[in-house]
């Protein structure tokens, strides 16, 4: 009998913390992508999987000097997506965002990823 309390409640606890990953919200796509290499992009945009809280979700663009590049971000109406437009073109070389975000569940979290402008 407590063999199988155990085996129970391990897969109570199983369960419990997948569910709690899969309701995360997380960046399901991004342009330009992840690790690819693009004309300047006139535009950037991050994609989530679930909705954001505007005040509290952005990102910065650094370049590989390490010198953030002046960008206006903002949050679709649907709120599940955020895009940034260069204060102008971006130049050739290696390029990272830093996002953070705030989910419904008042959750905050952040990520990064790289692009390379050719
Ligand atoms: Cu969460």
């Amino acid at each position: 009998m407590k063999r199988i309390l155990y085996s129970i409640s391990a897969t109570a606890a199983l369960l419990l913390s997948a569910t709690a990953a899969y309701a995360h919200v997380h960046l399901v796509s991004s342009t330009p992508v992840a690790n690819a290499t693009v004309a300047a992009p006139a535009r950037l945009t991050l994609s989530f999987s679930d909705t954001i809280v505007p005040a509290f979700s952005g990102f910065d663009l650094i370049n590989s000097a390490g010198t953030a590049i002046a960008i206006r971000t903002s949050v679709s109406e649907d709120r599940k997506s955020i895009s940034g437009v260069p204060a102008q073109q971006l130049a050739a070389g290696r390029y990272t965002i830093n996002w953070r975000i705030a989910a419904g569940d008042g959750h905050r979290m952040t990520g990064s990823f790289a692009f390379t402008v050719r």
